[in-house]
């Protein structure tokens, strides 16, 4: 690296973020980095996990990005996702429980990078618009613009660093007859809350973690039914009385739902659960991803390296059992390579390990071996950078735990608790249970009554 080297990093989520940690925590060491830049659409950082009631556009114009909900709570356990280097005993100074809504989330990410000076690198309200990469001088030139005054501004980048995220361009397929449907439609982005839902029934089309969670959400506010309506499998879970599973949609007449096995049900509210889009509207098609929702998008050397233009990673391009660590194992690693810490092979040696990976990827034949990849993924990158060890067998574990909780009590996972891998903390079991509890608040959540009721431990 010389010392005039500019990198762009898109997006100040827990991605983003972690890029960010990755170089203050080298130059903390002692190491010369980057000029570096972050640009930041929204207000603030925390990315999907910055909640908005916006939905559509926001008040620039802009596509709204993140499509989380009031009463989003972790769907993983905490102990899978904890930072290595950043522990929640470290931020909330005593054991919480293992499902914490969101923004008990949001604080955890803000928390470790609040100790330290990264944020005046993050441009906020400041949209990429346009990426371009000129061959001949090895240059990116971007340009941004700041929203609340509309200027635009073209600057040059000697690497560029993706982490916009890819669960917030809806996938919106189309249904023969929903064009006159005369209830709510919506798409799980622009989920806000499940409060209108109370007395109606509701069709939730999917079979992924937005129709598991949007659909659990109007049942605990009191939905009449739910019904979820699957295109590959059912999601299976022992569900409560007022929620059932259902073939997919074939068509809608009037406020009548038509399934594949030829039953038929009356609904007030569609949800469309059908997933996010890979789009990347400032990039040209040469440096933008393209790819379904999987855990080993291709074209991308060790799931972060552009295989077109090493010069471009990505960062959380993948879909996510591990996250804030697994962003961490990713930024790490190509923080090391911009620092020129580590090697990077030749184009032909990258492809092979693209291929390699992609096979075993296309072995994969239960979420369990899912799971299992995703750790092996990590732990590759992890043995490359000072990145702090831990045991990801046992957070394999932890996962593995949460989906037989799941299958146990889909409406009661939320109340178990697991061990921390960094600490050894055990979590605490929250004063009320998720089905009961209606505020996510921070403070409400931190709230705790110390003489907690003793937990079934998972
Ligand atoms: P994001 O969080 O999406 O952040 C990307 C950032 O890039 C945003 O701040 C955005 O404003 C910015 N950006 C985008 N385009 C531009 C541009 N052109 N210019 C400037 N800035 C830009 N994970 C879990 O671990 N546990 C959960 O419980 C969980 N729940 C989820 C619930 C929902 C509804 C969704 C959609 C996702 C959930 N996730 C969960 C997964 C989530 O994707 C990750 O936790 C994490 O937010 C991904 O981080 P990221 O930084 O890669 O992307
Ligand atoms: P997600 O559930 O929004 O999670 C994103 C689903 O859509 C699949 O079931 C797919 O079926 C279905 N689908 C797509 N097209 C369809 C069509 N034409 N007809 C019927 N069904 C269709 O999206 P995906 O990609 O997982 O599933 C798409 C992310 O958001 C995840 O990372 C998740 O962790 C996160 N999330 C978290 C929470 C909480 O933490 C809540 C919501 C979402 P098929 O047939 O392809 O299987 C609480």
């Amino acid at each position: 690296m010389t010392s005039r080297e500019r990198v762009a990093i898109i997006g100040a989520g827990p991605s983003g973020m972690a890029q960010l940690r990755a170089f203050e925590s080298a130059a903390r060491a002692g190491a010369e980095i980057p000029d570096l830049v972050c640009f930041e659409k929204q207000a603030d950082w925390g990315g999907q996990w910055n909640f908005t009631w916006r939905t559509g556009l926001d008040e620039f114009g802009e596509p709204v990005h993140s499509s989380m909900y009031r009463n989003l709570w972790s769907n993983g356990p905490k102990e899978a996702l904890e930072f290595a280097d950043y522990s929640f005993d470290e931020h909330f100074g005593r054991p919480i429980s293992s499902y914490p809504p969101r923004p008990v989330l949001w604080d955890y990410i803000a928390g470790r990078l609040e100790k330290s000076d990264v944020r005046q690198l993050i441009r906020f309200q400041t949209v990429v618009r346009w990426i371009e990469f000129d061959d001949e001088r090895q240059v990116f030139t971007l340009t941004s613009e700041d929203l609340p005054t509309g200027q635009s501004k073209v600057e040059e980048f000697d690497r560029v660093i993706i982490s916009s995220g890819h669960f917030s361009f809806p996938n919106v397929p189309d249904f023969p007859g929903i064009e006159t449907f005369p209830g709510y439609i919506s798409h799980a982005h622009d989920f806000r809350g499940a409060e209108a839902f109370e007395d109606k029934d509701v069709l939730v089309i999917g079979a992924s973690y937005s129709a598991e969670d949007i659909g659990s959400q109007a049942f605990k506010m009191g939905a009449r039914s739910v019904t979820a309506s699957f295109r590959s499998a059912p999601m299976g879970y022992a569900w409560p009385e007022g929620i059932e599973e259902r073939p997919v949609v074939e068509r809608f007449d009037g406020s009548t739902a038509y399934f594949a096995d030829g039953t038929s049900k009356h609904v007030d509210a569609v949800i469309l659960c059908t997933g996010y889009l890979h789009k990347y509207p400032f990039l040209p098609d040469d440096l933008a991803l393209s790819s379904p929702n999987n855990v080993y998008p291709d074209g991308l050397y060790r799931g972060v390296v552009w295989q077109g233009n090493p010069r471009l990673t990505y960062l959380g391009a993948q879909d996510q059992w591990f996250t804030f660590n697994m962003f961490d194992a990713q930024a790490w690693y190509v923080r090391d390579l911009i620092l020129g810490r580590l090697a990077l092979p030749d184009e032909q040696e990258r492809a092979a390990s693209i291929t390699e990976w992609r096979t075993r990827f296309g072995q994969i034949d239960s979420a369990a071996a899912e799971i299992r990849f995703q750790a092996d993924y990590i732990r590759d990158l992890l043995d490359l950078t000072d990145y702090p060890e831990f045991d990801i067998d046992r957070v394999v574990e932890i996962f593995l735990a949460w989906k037989r909780d799941k299958k146990d009590d889909i409406m009661g996972y939320r109340d178990r608790i697991y061990e921390s891998v960094m600490t050894g903390t055990i979590a605490i079991v929250h004063h009320t249970p998720w089905l009961e509890e209606l505020d996510d608040s921070l403070e409400r959540y931190l709230d705790v009554d110390p003489d907690a009721v003793e937990p079934a431990r998972s």
